[in-house]
């Protein structure tokens, strides 16, 4: 076992023979290799776990020895993807991986492949969790994740007739060698009941909520390796179970078959993701998610404090911050002072005190379709307790707002953590925001949007508590890992360390005009497509050819993504094609791919429409030379592997003011890719750091887009541009949906509408502007080399290390474990 990381030896490789057999024999029981790697990959996991085991201990061990301040973030989503290959990297085993695996004629990419993805979240902001856990315990911080043992991940996407079709994700089937449950450290939460008024013996009164429907929390504890540090980190995920209580009353009633199916409405609620990305759906078994988690995590922390140091709190917000990933778990504000006032006794003030300097915000979006509001009667029926502590907090807070606004109701209405109406509603970002010390937007553009806009007047209250932080991707997996044939190439020129120092990635600059460097960039790009070629030959059943650009939009399918803009793009180049103009066109491979919200009419409407254009233009001869199309079926995080690798011009097209930041952006641009992209999120910051030469710009700003809404005429847009015209006559005339007349209505509708906010029409001549020039870019092959390692080069302050450093120093206030 090891005692310390900073002695952490690297671990001995020539066990790793033995152990991977002695798990494929007796802990799986086989004795032969099958058709499929599966048992193969369970066994290597359990190999790979059991080294993770004993420096998770160490670390465990190390944070119960010393009082040091600890983070949890508390996120409803991580998509973490797969497991396997990022800890064989993080423990620096891919040799002795590679010969373990050869008594089985197999290698470690085949044997990865039968890992599922834990697809826990969404998109960007789970996946910016998973990129921060492996931040975090590469730092050597003490973070831990908290987080659901969701049973069905993010669905599946099928595609059937161009139709996007969903198929439940049963992720655990085959089993989750990861993980490790802590069933004695189970936590019990409430739900449902009623509050009271008793007495203690002192004549003190308490509010007591009682009659209570209790669910277990159970957690399950999955190692988190930190780069070549001896340091492994955990996650915990909670999974819900019914208590061994039955209603007794209700057995005595002769309900036993009611009374049973009551526990299955306890294990419901970790029974699924919910797959909208950008709006809530206000269902009640969300709300039952998001305070499962936040009670259980809390407990979890207070529980450690107690056994450590005893019911005495005056120094817990010292030592401990809870990182509030979006609203989802904003509950946790009115949970913890339930827990301090109701079970731990202390005072209102003592423990709003604490819980205001140990909760800390993240918004994650500008949508106002995403901001989470829960009715008043939802709450009162699920959670009374916490109601009647948020209405206190509520009534505290607008007497401050009172005596900052001196007579101005407007302002209390404005604030209040209560909208009124027919049904009021519980605002819960205004909880948030209350309730942290510190409020955070994900990139400068989204962060002054918040302090200018959505958050404007709280901003004016307390601008001490707002600041940025910029977004970041692990360099780990977003480029050693999915990447390793440009790794070893980087490495050959600048050493190895700038894994774990990404800021180093700088030095690569020096050979951005080196010829011989220029071939060897082109030769990994060439594999990389070759690769990706493959896969969309099988999932997408379309020819891909390596000698075209590779023009590439992944992300979840939204308006404000405008994937409709790219579709209308390539309708444009498919109409030039039809003319004979083609002089000076680069030929091109478009991919496109991402989930719609089950519910999101729109979105699989442009699903339906990228398919039909794919299947029109793949099967005329006369594109062949220049365009072909494909839409990338369950577009996750194991496809963005081979995707960005293998990409040339990376498409971040959204209406400016409207992604938060993105970060798929910075995975192409790590791996070479050049953006065509608007002035949007970390666009601006990526723009600003490779140079403007280096990368296409088009599009609205943010400050204009209102001034261009105000007045905007997209039918007369159309009219004078022959470009827009050309392609809003060929989408009229039927021509990609000749069996199925006006399926597209809606999308032609919505592109000629005057309340577009998307500004699709508008957005559209300097968007083929810029596609034009990173055309001409492209068939200019020294140019483009050139400004594709200048991006790989600038990508330095894209990693997730420097985006963790900044919440550590500016929020969290941690030192690493050493
Ligand atoms: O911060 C991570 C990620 C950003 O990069 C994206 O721009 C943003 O759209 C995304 N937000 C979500 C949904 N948010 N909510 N609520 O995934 O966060």
């Amino acid at each position: 076992v090891v005692k310390h990381w900073q002695d952490a030896p690297k671990l001995d490789e020539s066990t790793l023979n033995d152990d991977l057999m002695r798990h494929f024999y007796y802990t799986l029981g086989r004795d032969k290799v099958g058709e499929s790697q599966l048992y193969l990959y369970h066994a290597l996991a359990l190999t790979i776990r059991d080294r993770l085991v004993a420096r998770c201990r160490a670390t465990n061990q190390y944070l119960k020895e010393k009082k040091t301040r600890k983070a949890a973030y508390l996120s409803l989503e991580f998509l973490m993807g797969r497991a396997l290959g990022n800890a064989v990297l993080n423990l620096d085993l891919q040799q002795g991986t590679q010969q373990a695996l050869e008594q089985y004629c197999t290698e470690l990419e085949r044997v990865g492949e039968a890992e599922h993805d834990a697809g826990l979240g969404n998109g960007g902001l789970g996946r910016l969790a998973a990129c921060f856990l492996d931040s975090c315990a590469s730092l050597a911080l003490p973070v831990v994740g908290y987080g659901i043992r969701y049973e069905y991940g993010m669905f599946n996407q099928m595609i059937e007739h161009g139709h996007q079709v969903e198929q439940p994700d049963n992720w655990l089937r085959e089993g989750h060698p990861w993980e490790l449950s802590a069933p004695e450290q189970a936590q019990r939460v409430k739900f449902f009941g009623h509050v009271e008024t008793f007495r203690d013996r002192n004549g003190r009164e308490h509010r007591q909520w009682i009659d209570t429907q209790d669910v277990l929390a159970v957690p399950y504890d999955v190692p988190i390796p930190g780069y070549q540090n001896g340091v492994v980190n955990t996650l915990r995920l909670w999974k819900s179970e019914a208590t061994d209580e039955f209603d007794l009353s209700e057995f005595n009633a002769g309900s036993y078959s009611e009374a049973v199916a009551r526990k299955n409405l306890a294990e419901q609620i970790t029974m699924v993701l919910y797959p909208n990305d950008t709006s809530e759906n206000g269902k009640e078994l969300r709300l039952r998610q998001q305070y499962f988690l936040s009670s259980a995590s809390l407990q979890d922390v207070l529980i450690q404090w107690v056994e450590q140091y005893g019911a005495n709190f005056s120094d817990f917000a010292q030592y401990h911050v809870f990182q509030l990933n979006d609203t989802h778990p904003s509950i946790a504000v009115a949970e913890l002072m339930r827990l301090f006032v109701d079970v731990y006794e202390m005072d209102w003030g003592d423990a709003w005190q604490i819980t205001t300097k140990t909760m800390a915000y993240t918004n994650h979006t500008l949508l106002p379709e995403a901001l989470e509001k829960w009715s008043v009667p939802l709450f009162q029926k699920l959670l009374p307790r916490l109601l009647e502590i948020i209405y206190e907090i509520n009534a505290r807070f607008l007497a401050q707002v009172a005596l900052h606004w001196p007579g101005d109701v407007n302002k209390q209405r404005e604030l209040s953590l209560i909208e009124e109406g027919a049904v009021p509603q519980i605002r819960m970002a205004y909880l948030a925001i209350v309730g942290s010390y510190s409020i955070n937007g994900v990139a400068a553009l989204h962060t002054e949007l918040l302090k200018s806009g959505l958050f404007k007047t709280f901003y004016e209250l307390w601008p001490e508590k707002f600041n940025n932080k910029t977004n970041g991707v692990t360099p780990r997996r977003w480029l050693a890992h999915c990447n390793p044939k440009l790794s070893a190439l980087i490495s050959t020129k600048i050493g190895t360390q700038w894994v774990a120092d990404f800021s180093q990635i700088e030095k690569l600059r020096r050979y951005y005009d080196d010829p011989e460097f220029h071939k060897q960039w082109q030769e990994v790009k060439r594999a990389n497509k070759q690769h990706l070629c493959a896969m969309v030959k099988q999932r997408c059943g379309v020819d891909f050819d390596e000698n075209m650009m590779f023009d590439v939009q992944v992300k979840r399918i939204h308006e404000y993504k405008r994937q409709l803009l790219n579709v209308l793009h390539v309708i444009h180049l498919y109409d030039r094609i039809l003319k004979g103009d083609v002089e000076g066109m680069a030929p091109r491979c478009v991919l496109i791919g991402g989930k719609a919200a089950p519910g999101y009419y729109m979105a699989k409407k442009i699903i339906k429409l990228i398919n039909n254009v794919a299947d029109v233009i793949n099967s005329d001869e006369k594109a062949k030379p220049y365009l072909r199309v494909a839409f990338f079926p369950n577009y996750n995080v194991t496809a963005m592997e081979a995707i960005c690798p293998a990409t040339d011009l990376s498409e971040q097209i959204s209406t400016a003011g409207k992604e938060a930041s993105g970060t798929g952006n910075m995975k192409f641009m790590m791996n070479g890719a050049i953006t065509i992209g608007t002035l949007d999120g970390a666009n601006i910051e990526i723009r600003d750091n490779v140079g403007a030469d280096n990368f296409f710009l088009f599009g609205a700003h943010a400050e204009q887009t209102e001034a261009i809404r105000s007045h905007y005429n997209p039918e007369h847009l159309i009219t004078q541009d022959p470009n827009l015209k050309a392609v809003m006559n060929l989408l009229q005339s039927g021509h990609f949906n000749l069996l199925e007349p006006n399926i597209f209505d809606d999308i032609i509708s919505a592109i000629k509408s005057p309340s577009d906010q998307w500004l699709v029409a508008h957005d559209f001549a300097s968007y083929v502007e810029a596609q034009q020039k990173a055309s001409d870019t492209y068939l200019d092959s020294s140019t483009w080399t050139r400004i594709s390692i200048l991006n790989t080069a600038a990508s330095g302050s894209f990693s997730s290390d420097r985006t963790i450093q900044q919440y550590c120093d500016e929020i969290w206030r941690l030192a690493p474990m050493q």
